[in-house]
């Protein structure tokens, strides 16, 4: 029997050597590597958290005391010793575990994310929840120096430092974010890292801890020379956490079990905010991801399908490559995904024309607002769920004042495995109720293509381009010919019924066409190609006569673009509308949500003849 299998819960870990942790930690990584390889998931996070992970638990008593992971990509370890190891196998599959931490997963899982820097902030809800009723648990965020450099991170820190309750910072730095970590954060850390005066706590507290073999009487001990080391270590020049109000603590060497259980010890008696400067290896133990840790970041995994097309991203990339060629005005911005944007190859070919700003999406949207207005054309690629975080950006800054900028948002609609944090089906919703916002939902790469050209051209207002995952639809469809705001193309003739596909989900109504022919009903496909300002007066011509219209888009049911033709017809002809239900959608294949929420062709089919037809 592994040690691993004895755990069913942190208390078991209270049994277990020095030695015996040490070994857990091997085949905690072991099987991380193993399963990971296969489901796919944020594997080089996880891996660098191993030993602290199993010194919070070790300190820590969950679920009582509370430990908030941000991002929680990282949780993995945490998973596996809180009672979830005998299911790590059906990791980000339909139905089994989460990817992130999840309150309704665990009780150990004090506070569910999936989005960034959001750590601090419940911590000290917790913290001042825990004050308020009289009760003494411990809490402690643990935040990666990506994380950190975001903007609801810093304002949860700016509040911590003002009211000064008992509570942990672990600050995991890795220099990594996806890519690696940029911003004056980042580079504060570093020279903390390689100062010789805090580098000093390093020297002396490995001095006095020396090397832990067991726990007990020699843990007591070496928790009271770390504390010598730490009271020289308390001595240490301000850093910006201590002009924040939170004691500063570090460097720590985060991959060393006995220290970091050592030094945690410790620190968590000390009242008052106090941030913990962790160093870990991403991809620890693993050596492709410690060599590549942005390859590594998230992989897919060996079960995923062969790929066929190309990608929306990479025509994306292209595009913005091409573009950047012929108008030197053209300026890429992105939010610390160079990667997962397509925009790696503009940052090489045009450095002085890329702006990587971090984890911060409303700061991204804003500063583009601010290089249009000084003559820029700037383009921010950004995942249409992380673009939750700039609604007010657009709203207040770019709609509100005209402002020509261009928002590319990849991932729009159901992303598939990572689940409920990072579907992108809210955009349509959100953004085609504000005022002097452009909308375009190209279905196909080369009309993303052609879009994008357009988008750069217009002189006042921000235009949002949404295009989903993956690649683009196999189905081939006519010239896009113009893509002018107001006019949609109409993909297929037919009587009985106008099927809207937004998208690429116009695909999915061409082949939902073919199958209502075979059951004698005439469909007609439509693509609006931007859903704002709406092709009403097409819309009026193809519905004239009280046509029933079907609206299908792989986004919120709840005010989408289904409300917006049902509102410009007015209730000249009756709208079906066919989207994602008014619900968090699960995590999953992509493919199997879809026909799950019935937004396959079959299933668009079936519901069209059955209430349309009859
Ligand atoms: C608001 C938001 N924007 C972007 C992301 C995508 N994202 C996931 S993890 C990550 C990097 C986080 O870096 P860090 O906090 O240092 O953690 P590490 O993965 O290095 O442990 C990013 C950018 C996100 N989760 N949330």
């Amino acid at each position: 029997m592994s040690i691993l299998e004895r755990i069913g819960g942190p208390v078991d870990l209270a049994r277990l050597s020095m030695e015996e942790r040490l070994s857990l930690v091997d085949e905690i990584r072991k099987l991380i590597i193993d399963t990971i390889s296969q489901t796919g998931g944020h594997l080089a996070s996880s891996l660098g958290v191993v030993e602290l992970t199993v010194a919070i638990l070790s300190v820590f008593t969950p679920p009582r005391d509370k430990v908030i992971w941000d991002v929680g990509h990282q949780s993995y370890p945490w998973k596996l010793l809180t009672g979830r190891a005998d299911r790590f196998d059906t990791i980000r599959t339909r139905g089994g575990l989460s990817g992130f931490q999840k309150r309704s997963e665990s009780e150990y899982d004090a506070f569910g994310a999936g989005h960034s820097s959001t750590s601090i902030s419940a911590a000290l809800g917790y913290a001042l929840a825990r004050d308020i009723s009289g009760d003494d648990y411990k809490v402690a965020a643990v935040i990666g120096d990506g994380a950190m450099g975001g903007g609801m991170a810093l304002e949860g820190l700016n509040h911590l430092g003002h009211d000064k309750t008992s509570m942990l910072i672990i600050l995991n730095d890795n220099e990594m974010s996806i890519s690696p970590n940029v911003g004056a954060i980042s580079t504060h850390l570093t020279r903390l890292m390689t100062d010789p005066r805090y580098n000093r706590i390093k020297q002396e507290v490995w001095k006095a801890l020396g090397r832990i073999p067991s726990l007990g009487e020699r843990m007591r001990n070496a928790a009271h020379a770390v504390s010598i080391g730490l009271k020289k270590a308390l001595v240490t020049p301000d850093t910006l956490f201590d002009a924040f109000g939170v004691r500063y603590i570090g460097p720590v060497p985060g991959n060393d079990l006995a220290v970091m259980t050592g030094v945690l010890q410790r620190v968590s008696e000390i009242p008052g905010p106090v941030l913990l400067h962790v160093l870990t290896k991403k991809g620890k133990g693993y050596v492709p991801a410690e060599k590549d840790a942005t390859r590594y970041h998230g992989v897919s995994g060996s079960a995923r399908g062969s790929r066929r097309g190309e990608t929306f991203t990479e025509a994306f990339s292209k595009a913005m490559v091409s573009l950047a060629e012929k108008d030197d005005g053209v300026v890429a911005i992105t939010a610390a995904m160079p990667d997962g944007t397509g925009l790696v190859e503009f940052s090489r070919r045009f450095p002085e024309r890329f702006f990587d700003v971090g984890i911060a999406e409303q700061h991204a949207v804003t500063m583009a607002c601010g290089m249009a207005f000084g003559g820029l054309k700037p383009v921010v690629a950004v995942y249409s769920t992380f673009m939750q975080r700039a609604v007010d950006q657009v709203i207040h800054d770019a709609a509100l004042q005209k402002a020509p900028i261009v928002v590319a948002m990849d991932r729009g609609g159901l992303v598939g495995e990572d689940g409920p944090t990072h579907h992108g089906v809210f955009d349509i919703s959100i953004f085609l109720s504000v005022p002097n916002v452009r909308f375009g939902a190209p279905r196909n790469c080369s009309i993303l293509e052609i879009m994008l050209e357009r988008a750069l051209d217009f002189e006042t207002g921000p235009t949002l381009l949404r295009y989903p995952r993956g690649e683009e639809p196999s189905v081939i469809f006519p010239d896009p010919g113009a893509v002018e705001p107001g006019k949609g193309q109409l993909l297929r003739e037919g009587e009985d019924v106008l099927l809207v596909g937004v998208g690429v989900m116009a695909s999915h109504c061409m082949e939902a066409a073919e199958l209502l022919e075979k059951s004698g009903i005439s469909a007609a496909v439509y693509d609006p190609v931007w859903l704002k300002p709406a092709p009403a007066d097409e819309l009026k011509r193809l519905a004239s006569g009280g046509k029933p219209v079907v609206v299908v888009e792989e986004g919120s049911v709840a005010g989408g673009f289904g409300c917006m033709v049902d509102f410009i017809l007015d209730g000249t002809s009756r709208v079906l509308r066919i989207g994602v239900p008014d619900d968090f959608q699960p995590h999953g294949r992509r493919a199997d949500l879809l026909v799950e929420i019935g937004l396959d062709p079959e299933s668009i089919a079936r519901r069209v003849g059955d209430e349309i037809g009859s």
